[in-house]
């Protein structure tokens, strides 16, 4: 028998650890390869992460409490995990050539929340209330805390509009942005289906927002970080970028200039694991007047940081600085519009009319169907997509009326553009041989249909094995 390589083994080894424990977790855990492995993923904000990354968060890092920050914890023995978040800011300072990284925040909603809170105690500490000039803000007493809350006065956001493709972290009531600031929305040209840059101006002068946020996690097109940074300065705003969907685009060199946000916003957070390829977890980048506010992340807003999951960020932003990952990026984009032209060309309606990034919105109200009934036939079909709200969506949030398709993670696959039109020409069969049913989640779909497309995605996916080098030997 030949040698097992160092990935196969590792895994191997891992697995028959856990599996003396718990046979089931073992099991579900090796599942989950094999589902991935089947699986025709098109969901916009998933990738694969390389076996470094995924071994790097198996070890007892994950035993230490380590809240503060680097050299200044509220811990003793926290030496290693200084080393391992020094290195993945190191990392992540070089990649973004950004003058500061915070790497702490578990997720997206927890570096928009670090954000946040750093805009506000930035903001209030010297133009509102000059006695507390001086103060640390964790020091406060009860009574100061109510002070400053009424003196925060303006707690105005103004974020993109979810049916425009905004993030329910960007002021929305179901999650606790949408209560901390009073929001609105600025949305997209009705025409066009991109950024309307004269009406954000214009409710931007008239509200007068406290923050104003860029990003998006359903938007298919570039968006000019500096005009919104003009606006934001216009009307005396901090400007806030969530580039969390686009990170692995900034990364790789393909937004640049007034596209890439780390040099116009004041404040810019991302998750890890999506188009950068990282391990789940989040990260923020600021200019560095707003330093203080985020280092004070943990224990402000965080749990103890994840020294475990630092350390698979720093192996996955050392991962972006090689110069293969700016030919990664670009492919990202290049099958995206592949993506695109090929549903456009078989007569799919596209918001916007096609994409600049990683991710295309079909318009599937165009088919007959809402966003629920199409993700469930596409689904039925060996097709993972999700369905999403487009501009003036008829039929709201939960059914919707669009698909969201995106290509990081079968870019990450190997596959290119010539599959990226089979794909079209799979989706645009299923879609087109979709009959809606008596309810918004009922539909018809020939069963010998769905099982054809799923068998040609299956042929598809045979040639671009899923982890190569991983042989669980089951
Ligand atoms: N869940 C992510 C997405 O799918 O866009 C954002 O939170």
């Amino acid at each position: 028998m030949s040698e097992l390589n160092a990935e196969s083994t590792a895994f191997r080894a891992a697995l028959d650890v856990v599996r003396d424990v718990d046979p089931r977790i073992a099991d579900a855990i090796a599942k989950e390869l094999h589902d991935q492995r089947e699986s025709l993923k098109l969901i916009a904000s998933e990738n694969y992460a390389s076996p470094a990354v995924l071994l790097a968060m198996g070890n007892w890092l994950s035993d230490k409490y380590a809240e503060g920050t680097i050299g200044r914890r509220f811990y003793a023995g926290c030496q290693n995990v200084d080393t391992v978040e020094s290195i993945a800011v190191e990392h992540a300072k070089a990649l973004f050539d950004a003058p500061y990284a915070y790497v702490q925040p578990h997720s997206g909603i927890d570096a928009n929340l670090v954000a946040y809170w750093a805009i506000l105690a930035d903001r209030v500490e010297v133009p509102y209330l000059k006695k507390f000039e001086k103060r640390q803000i964790n020091d406060l007493t009860d009574a100061e805390w109510a002070e400053l809350r009424a003196a925060f006065g303006n707690q105005r956001m103004l974020g993109m509009s979810l049916d425009a493709g905004g993030h329910l972290t960007h002021g929305f009531r179901p999650n606790i942005s949408g209560k901390m600031f009073d929001q609105r929305s600025y949305g997209v040209d009705a025409a066009t289906g991109q950024i309307d840059y004269a009406a954000l101006r214009e409710t931007a002068k008239e509200f007068k927002p406290a923050v104003i946020v860029g990003g998006y996690s359903a938007y298919p097109r570039k968006v000019n970080f500096a005009t919104m940074r003009e606006i934001a300065d216009e009307v005396g705003a901090t400007f806030m970028v969530d580039m969390a969907h686009f990170a692995g685009l900034v990364a790789g060199k393909v937004f640049t200039g007034d596209f890439n946000p780390i040099p116009h916003a004041h404040i810019v957070t991302t998750t890890t694991h999506k188009s950068l390829r990282g391990p789940r977890g989040g990260a923020v980048f600021a200019q560095p007047e707003l330093a203080d506010q985020v280092d004070r992340g943990c224990p402000m807003v965080l749990g103890g940081p994840l020294a475990h999951v630092m350390a698979a960020k720093a192996i996955a932003f050392a991962e972006a600085r090689r110069p293969e990952f700016a030919g990664y990026a670009q492919r990202i984009v290049d099958n995206s519009q592949a993506l695109a032209t090929g549903l456009l060309n078989r007569g799919a309606t596209l918001v916007s009319g096609g994409t600049d990034n990683h991710l295309v919105l079909v318009d599937v109200d165009k088919y007959g169907l809402t966003g629920r009934q199409a993700e469930q036939a596409l689904l039925d079909s060996g097709i993972v997509t999700n369905r999403n709200s487009i501009p003036q969506d008829p039929n709201g949030a939960w059914y919707t009326s669009g698909i969201r398709v995106g290509t990081p993670a079968l870019t990450s696959r190997g596959l290119g553009t010539a599959e990226m039109d089979q794909i079209a020409d799979l989706m645009h069969t299923v879609l087109s041989s979709t009959k809606p049913g008596a309810s918004k989640a009922k539909f018809d779909l020939d069963p010998a249909i769905a099982d054809r497309v799923s068998k040609q995605a299956n042929e598809m996916l045979g040639a671009f094995p899923l982890y190569p080098s991983v042989d669980l030997g089951i």
